[in-house]
């Protein structure tokens, strides 16, 4: 039995609440599954201490300050510090900041209160399995997927001690930017690895690279291959990237069956002070991911940029290519009025065949806010969508529309690994 719906004002409460309680899969975070010990950060002092937060704060202060006076403080210090700054000494209006308060709210902390040791005393006697159980309900988050990165050699002897599948709400995402972007110091680490490599693009180290990705999307049962780089990436290129990527990565890719995730625009620490919160945005060559998905028709790609500007050529670009999976509202293009714009004309070119959105969240309590205000965006786009088409008549079923939203949330990116949900 369809169950169209032909009132408006239905039809808007229905999709605002299929998409509050659509299940996501978020495809791009920083989160760690419990076994990762201190890698998975969470709490009042880490969401505090963001290093979008630090970036936002440091603007308040005089440019004579040192900014190793802030370095040098304990966390819940630095967390004093950014919460008198950006808090009570000026309002939190920036995306960062109001969703702190989101989280607290969420929570249901006494946000009027102000009293940052008061929410402190909320985390006191949780476990961090108990708050990834709270917070994936309360952001009504599925499952995740990790950023992995064997050269982290903390990192890299958990996997090798068997860690890293416990809990299977969290996937594996093999990232291996150094190969691309640092391959000298790539090589050291590979070489202690047991890797016989050298700087020279020989056979040897075509073949041993490929040993080094092949036994590590295995041993994390990775569910793609990803990098990031600076927005000058140009492909084909007489450069090493190119040769990494054609002799290397997409020969893995292509023999495990996983997509190559590009996150393309990043400039590296143009500021060093800032330490994470160090990176710029830049523009990227949409051409040179045209190049890729021409060249490599059998191969997905998932795709993000940094830059605003590149958003409505990389969407177009999409329709142009199959294998190409656009996805997210990248870091800096994390924001209300850019997720608004970016997700309009995504749905405006690519109809549903898009992820609108990662997280990118490097501390569990930010799935709350970050979902949070992605949701009610992206509800608000699509009811302008489908009230444009029952003025004409055409009117979506519960199930259609259902369907629809799922696809956004989390079946676009299962169905483009080639994996059901
Ligand atoms: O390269 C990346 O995965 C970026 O998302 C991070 O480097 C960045 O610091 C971040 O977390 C942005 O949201
Ligand atoms: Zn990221």
């Amino acid at each position: 039995m369809t169950t169209a719906i032909t009132s408006a004002g239905e039809l808007a409460a229905y999709i605002r609440q299929t998409v509050q309680e659509a299940p996501i899969t978020d495809m791009h975070t920083h989160l760690y599954a419990p076994e990762f010990g201190n890698h998975l950060l969470w709490g009042i002092d880490e969401l505090l201490t963001y290093h979008y937060l630090v970036a936002e704060a440091f603007r308040w202060t005089d440019t004579d300050e040192p900014y190793e006076q802030f370095w040098t403080l304990s966390k819940s210090e630095q967390a004093d510090f950014i919460w008198k700054k950006l808090f009570l000494a000026h309002t939190p209006l920036s995306e960062a900041a109001s969703g702190v308060l989101q989280v607290l709210h969420t929570m249901g902390l006494d946000v009027g209160s102000r009293d940052l040791n008061a929410y402190r005393r909320q985390w006191a006697d949780r476990s961090p399995q108990q708050q990834i159980d709270a917070v994936f309900r309360l952001a009504g988050v599925q499952e995740v997927v990790m950023t992995n990165d064997p050269f982290d050699p903390a990192e890299r002897a958990l996997w090798l001690n068997g860690h890293g599948k416990e809990d299977t709400r969290f996937h594996a995402a093999l990232r291996v930017d150094p190969l691309l972007n640092n391959w000298e110091e790539a090589v050291l680490a590979l070489l202690q690895m047991g890797y016989q490599v050298e700087t020279a693009w020989t056979e040897q180290t075509i073949k041993e690279t490929q040993r080094f990705l092949r036994e590590w999307v295995l041993r994390m049962d990775a569910l793609y291959l990803a990098v990031s780089m600076p927005g000058d990436f140009r492909y084909p290129a007489a450069d090493h990237r190119t040769r990494m990527i054609d002799d290397v990565m997409i020969p893995i890719c292509q023999e495990l069956d996983i997509p190559f995730a590009l996150m393309i625009g990043v400039r590296r620490q143009v500021n060093p002070e800032l330490k994470l919160a160090g990176d710029m945005s830049m523009l990227s060559d949409v051409s040179s991911v045209e190049s890729l998905c021409r060249k490599y028709p059998q191969q997905k790609f998932l795709v993000t940029m940094l830059a605003r500007e590149n958003q409505h050529e990389l969407a177009v670009l999409a329709r142009k290519f199959r294998n190409l999976m656009v996805f997210g509202c990248w870091w800096f293009l994390n924001i209300a009025s850019i997720i608004e714009e970016m997700t309009a004309l995504r749905i405006e070119l690519l109809g549903t065949s898009v992820i609108p959105q990662h997280s990118d969240a490097r501390i569990l309590e930010q799935l709350i806010y970050k979902w949070g205000h992605s949701r009610e965006i992206i509800a608000e786009i699509l009811i302008e969508k489908y009230s444009k088409l029952q003025r004409v008549g055409w009117t979506a079923t519960r199930e259609e529309i259902k369907r629809d939203v799922d696809d956004l949330f989390s079946r676009n990116f299962w169905r483009f690994l080639g994996k059901s949900r």
